[in-house]
Order: structure tokens, then C-alpha cells, then sequence
């Protein structure tokens, strides 16, 4: 009987295309949120033992799977000619047994070591760390750096050459802080605070993301950490701390009485505005991107944004359906806003979002 190569030549061709696939999914430093190019010392410590377990994994699998191909070549049935014994049967073996105990033993201990090794240096706290409490909040995050006594939203910067501690909580249900190129990830749990650190390396901009399900706008809950040079660390931090009126500026009645403070402020961003409803805008224009990661940090960004949260953000707190909107005008793209009753028209829409670019 001819033998087909067949299943083999398939198996072979899948497995390459998987690995192809595999690695342009996540191994290329154009991939956000790859693990496999880390900029701090503790991803790189951490994607150490993940590459020293994952080969030491993959030479256990060649080494079991080419004993068992080998075994499936050498005795198959089409080999045997009529007539020929059955090969010894056997019923267990000592040795082997023994063997294969002492060395999953050993195999054990050797994937423990560096284990414990990770998980004691990710618990050591720094000295002299930059410290940034974290609050995860149904989709947002706020960052309060007590250092310069400063409350920011969804992106925050860091300098290099500095340990940076993340101090994690929460105030609604569990998430957890991941931005995989800086290392991760770590759970936000309502009502204790836990930590990771790192000390970053690269500048550059590092996302990442809520990476536990916490309702259903999870997906839409991404942070951006942005790593300075100590300079422009300094500097991003001068213009955050800068004194500045926003109630001065020429839209802001419009702001006000559109019902936005209610649970926003533009007016300081020190520790004594932490917990509000919606994220602190006081310098709203210096990020890059706003709803947590979803949308451009641009007036087209802003102003769909404003006329439509709960299209963008499915039960965020922003907004209520456009049905219990008790205001005048138009019922539709007039009244579709904020959770206060007001209807905003598309002037004031563009007075908001004139305002909050301002913000810088
Ligand atoms: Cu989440």
C-alpha cells in the first residue's frame, strides 16, 4: 500500500502558517500591545522566564511528540509481514517510572526557582519611586500623582532612568492595569490597593489596557502611559501644574450651564477633586486621545464624542437615553445628551468643544 504524505505536508503547512500568523499577531514592535518587546526592567525580567519556560516546554514537546511519531512509524501494522511475532508485551517498567518521576521533580524545581525569583523582585518596593495611584472606574482610569499633588485621566506621563510604582485600585468592580510593553498586569480591586513597578527605559508612547471583564464597555477601556526623558518629564508636569482661569475663558458659561460640572472639572486638577463622576479635564487639550483611548484628542473627536457617548460608549455614566430628555428642541441629534435633562444644541456643542480644546 502506497503511503500518503499528505496529512503530514498539511500538518506541516498549518503549522507554519500559525506561526506566521502568530508572529506578525504579536511578536513586531508595530504591535501596541506586544509583550515581546519590553522597556522596563521588570517586562524584561518577566519575558525572561517566559522565554526560558516556554523552551524549555518546547524541547519536552519535541522530545515526547518525535519519540511518539517514532514509535508510530517503527511499529505500524503495514510494516508487519503475515506471520510475524507480536512485539514483547510488557506491563509497566520500574525504571522508566522512577526516571520519569525524578525528572518532572527536577522539571518542577527548575521552572520554580525563577519563578520565585520574578515574583520576589516584582514585590520588593523601590526606593525613591515615582509614585501613581491608579483608580479603575467604569471605562475610565484617574491617575493622582502625590508627588506633584496631580489629578489626570486616562494617560499619564513618566520620566526614564526612575522607578515608577503603580498603586492600583478601584471603585466600582475589579480591573486591571495592563500595558504590556512597561509589564503587567495587575488586578484594580475595590477596597485595597496593590502595586507593580517598574522602571522605564524607552521613551515613547505605551498603551494598555483594562484586562479584566468589568461590564460592557470593558473593551473600551484603554490607558496610555507616556514615557518622557526627565526634561520633558518636567516640562509635561509644569504645564499640568501651571495657574491657569479656565472660568475665565469665553465658553465657559456654556460648560457650566450645559450641566458638565456636574461631574467633570476644568477648574484644578490637585488631590482635593479625586473620585469624581467623570474624568478631570482641567487639562484636557494636552492628551492625545480621550474616552479612555477610544477616540482622537481632536474637535471632530470631541464633538462626536459630546453629541453621542452612548454610541461610543455603550452605559457609560455619561448620558441617558435620549428618551428621558425632558429639555426643548429637537428630539434627535438635538436631545441625546448628558444625564441632567438638558438638550444641547449643535452651537453649544461647538462652544464645548472650543472650550475643552483650549484646555492646555
Ligand atoms: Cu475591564
Amino acid at each position: 500500500m502506497k503511503r500518503s504524505s499528505a496529512p503530514l505536508i498539511m500538518a506541516i503547512t498549518v503549522a507554519a502558517l500559525g506561526l506566521y500568523w502568530l508572529y506578525y499577531s504579536f511578536a513586531t514592535p508595530y504591535t501596541p500591545q506586544t509583550t515581546f518587546f519590553p522597556t522596563t526592567d521588570f517586562a524584561r525580567s518577566t519575558h525572561e522566564v517566559y522565554i526560558f519556560v516556554n523552551l524549555l516546554l518546547l524541547a519536552i514537546f519535541v522530545l515526547v511528540e518525535g519519540a511518539l511519531i517514532w514509535v508510530l512509524f517503527r511499529f505500524r501494522k503495514e510494516d508487519a509481514r503475515p506471520g510475524d511475532p507480536l512485539p514483547e508485551q510488557v506491563h509497566g517498567n520500574t525504571k522508566i517510572e522512577v526516571g520519569l518521576t525524578v525528572a518532572t521533580t527536577l522539571l518542577v524545581i527548575v521552572l520554580f526557582v525563577p519563578s520565585c525569583q520574578q515574583i520576589q523582585f516584582m514585590q520588593t518596593k523601590p526606593d525613591d519611586a515615582l509614585v501613581i495611584e491608579v483608580t479603575g472606574k467604569q471605562w475610565w482610569w484617574e491617575f493622582y500623582l502625590p508627588e506633584h499633588d496631580l489629578v489626570t485621566a486616562n494617560e499619564v506621563h513618566v520620566p526614564t532612568g526612575r522607578p515608577v510604582r503603580f498603586d492600583l485600585t478601584s471603585t466600582d468592580v475589579i480591573h486591571a492595569f495592563w500595558i504590556p510593553r512597561l509589564g503587567g498586569k495587575r488586578d484594580n480591586v475595590p477596597g485595597r490597593t496593590q502595586f507593580i513597578w517598574m522602571t522605564p527605559e524607552e521613551p515613547g508612547i505605551y498603551d494598555g489596557q483594562c484586562a479584566e471583564y468589568c461590564g460592557s464597555s470593558h473593551a473600551l477601556m484603554s490607558m496610555r502611559v507616556v514615557v518622557d526623558t526627565p526634561e520633558d518629564y518636567a516640562a509635561w508636569v509644569a504645564q499640568q501644574k501651571a495657574p491657569s482661569n479656565p472660568a475665565a475663558m469665553s465658553n465657559f458659561a456654556s460648560f457650566a450651564s450645559a450641566g458638565c460640572l456636574t461631574c467633570h472639572t476644568t477648574l484644578v486638577n490637585d488631590g482635593t477633586v479625586r473620585n469624581m463622576l467623570g474624568p478631570n479635564l482641567t487639562k484636557v487639550a494636552t492628551r492625545t486621545q480621550i474616552a479612555a483611548g477610544i477616540l482622537p484628542n481632536d474637535s471632530d473627536g470631541m464633538t462626536t464624542w459630546i453629541q453621542n457617548p452612548q454610541y461610543h460608549k455603550p452605559s457609560a455614566k455619561m448620558d441617558i437615553p435620549a428618551a428621558q430628555c425632558t429639555g426643548e428642541g429637537e428630539p434627535d441629534p438635538c436631545c441625546r445628551m448628558i444625564g441632567i435633562g438638558n438638550c444641547l444644541s449643535e452651537e453649544t456643542v461647538a462652544q464645548l468643544v472650543s472650550y475643552l480644546q483650549d484646555l492646555k
